[in-house]
């Protein structure tokens, strides 16, 4: 097993490794390769065949990554960042699963990883402070230190609709996307939902399909990507450019170089507003939130955020009537995160396309032969499919690590430390669970920035910090449940700040029936939290126990 072949660390250690990874994508990727190169002994656990977390999963038509990939691109090698060449602006899933596949094979990364290998349990034990971690696969091993690096956006959702098992044609889910490819060609395809993935997918899908039928329940806001190749000469400017990029998109609020016009929407009259939207549509996709530094907290500049959106939507739209139940009316512009598509808006006016609003007829049920939704005169209206997508997303932050039997001190599991609310101390350890890391955790920026440059942080941090207790032939660190309660205040307050609360969105746990409603995340920016925690931690750890 792996256990055998992993050399203890150092003399009177008593675990089979220092420290446990769950998951290799991005993260548990780079925790990897720095824990080990911190001299400590690691072992990987990946339920994947291969490396790249969400890029190895997510393979559905269309999937790109919403940040540029200059910027969603390692910074720990400068070497990696310089021999690497994006060719587009965002780049395919396919490009960033072949980058993170180069970068496995360049550091050698999976001689630490066993694949095809799901974590089922971690326990932790008080009388000697040692973690066992148990897979689907048997394998059981202790270590002194577990990270997870299990992805915010990994635990798949189903929703709960009846008959969905019996539906005889074939059924696939964008975050389960088989690898060969699906076979769309000619196909009646049904779609439900439109975050994300399905507005990703459906230009797709309706290029492929016979008839694309797309089951709508809450319309989005989705903006052009403005993709396109990336130059010669551009790259060779970014790369000489990298580490000012890297400085800056450290500073900023989403972990990307960009920042805000300098003043507010209402600051503005109406010639330079139109003018700031434009340049901030142009940018292509979420940068749009960041137009004016107010537009995420001020309703009255959402609300004109929101009607230079709709002119946008409305503009591509050939029959108005589709149009009105394309636009979305229920929550702020950025509330839900904005989606960057290619085409999506336009694919409604191709004869071969057709939307559904849920709002107006319910889906009843799943039959073998399609899908029935009511007509609104008590009646069913049956839709004939051959391929039913589910793009019904995730159980966000939380539902991965939610999933896992994991046990803290005196028995207690994460499960029934969340059942409240999610509470975490910096998005990095949670009371009760000594020595275990989370990476980009509840109470940390994670999805609300540039998830590569967030994973690389937390992973420093956690080297950095076990890296101090072994210097000093410290046990053991975990927050204090003050501390902890503090913090997650501070994130509730800071979200009340904004306009986030104000949508039924996963950030908030709307999408999983019963999950307490809290926004999840740290949403003062990631160059405030770096700021924040770097001061934590140079006071000594404030508000974390060590022994
Ligand atoms: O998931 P979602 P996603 N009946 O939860 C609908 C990242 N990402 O996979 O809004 C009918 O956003 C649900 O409807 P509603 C990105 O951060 C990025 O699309 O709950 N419909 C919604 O429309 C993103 O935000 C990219 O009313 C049901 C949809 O399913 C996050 O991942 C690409 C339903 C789910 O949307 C999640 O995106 C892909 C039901 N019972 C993902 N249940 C990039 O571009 C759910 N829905 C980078």
């Amino acid at each position: 097993g792996p256990a055998a072949s992993s050399p203890h660390a150092a003399a009177g250690e008593d675990t089979d490794v220092d420290v446990v990874v769950v998951g290799a994508g991005v993260a548990g990727m780079y925790a990897v390769h720095r824990l080990r190169g911190d001299g400590l002994t690691v072992q990987a656990f990946e339920a994947g065949s291969d490396v790249g977390g969400t890029w190895h999963h997510n393979r559905y038509p269309g999937a790109r990554c919403d940040v540029e990939s200059v910027d969603y691109s390692y910074s720990f090698s400068d070497a990696l960042q310089q021999e690497w060449d994006w060719s587009e602006r965002y780049a395919t899933q396919p490009e960033i699963l072949r980058y993170l596949h180069h970068v496995a094979d360049r550091f050698d990364l999976r001689r630490n990883i066993v694949f095809n290998t799901r974590v089922t349990a971690a326990h932790y034990d008080e009388t000697d402070n040692t973690w066992t971690v148990t897979t689907d696969t048997g394998t059981s091993l202790t270590c002194r230190f577990c990270v997870f690096a299990s992805g915010s956006l990994s635990a798949v959702n189903y929703p709960d609709i009846p008959g969905r098992e019996g539906f005889a044609g074939t059924v696939l889910h964008t975050a389960a996307w088989p690898h060969g490819g699906a076979d769309l060609a000619d196909k009646r395809v049904g779609v439900i939902g439109t975050g994300s993935s399905g507005i990703q997918l459906v230009p797709e899908v309706a290029r492929e399909a016979a008839h694309l039928t797309v089951f709508q329940r809450t319309p989005n806001y989705s903006i052009p990507a403005a993709n396109r190749p990336t130059g010669d000469g551009e790259r060779r400017e970014q790369k000489a450019g990298y580490a000012e990029r890297r400085r800056k998109s450290r500073l900023s609020g989403g972990g990307s170089p960009f920042v805000p016009h300098a003043k507010n929407t209402l600051e503005v009259d109406d010639a330079e507003r139109e003018r700031v939207y434009e340049h901030y549509w142009d940018l292509g996709g979420v940068l749009f939130s960041k137009a004016f530094p107010d537009q995420m907290r001020n309703e009255d500049a959402n609300a004109l955020a929101r009607d230079f959106a709709e002119r946008k939507i409305r503009d591509v739209i050939d029959d108005q009537s589709v149009a009105d139940d394309l636009v979305p009316t229920d929550h702020p512009i950025g509330t839900k995160r904005i989606v960057t598509d290619s085409g999506y808006f336009q694919s409604y006016n191709r004869d071969n396309v057709e939307l559904v609003n849920l709002r107006r007829t319910p889906i009843e049920r799943v039959t073998p032969t399609g899908i029935g939704t009511a007509d609104g005169n008590g009646g069913t209206d049956f839709h004939d499919l051959d391929v039913l997508i589910f793009a019904t997303g995730f159980d966000a932050v939380t539902g991965a690590m939610d999933r896992i039997d994991i046990r803290g001190r005196g028995d207690r599991t994460i499960h029934d430390a969340w059942a409240d609310g999610v509470r975490s101390y910096l998005g990095l350890q949670v009371a009760g669970f000594p020595n275990l890391f989370t990476v980009n955790g509840p109470g940390s920026p994670g999805v609300l920035a540039n998830m590569v440059l967030t994973s690389e942080d937390h992973v420093d941090w956690i080297a950095g910090t076990i890296g101090h207790l072994r210097s000093r032939r410290l046990d053991s660190i975990e927050p204090d449940a003050a501390a902890e309660q503090a913090w997650m205040q501070r994130c509730g307050q800071l979200a009340e700040q904004t306009l986030f609360p104000r949508a039924d969105s996963w950030y908030m746990g709307a999408n999983i029936p019963g999950k307490p409603r809290v926004f999840m995340l740290y949403s003062a920016g990631f160059g405030k939290y770096r700021e924040e925690l770097a001061e934590i931690t140079d006071a000594g750890y404030k508000g974390f126990e060590i022994k």
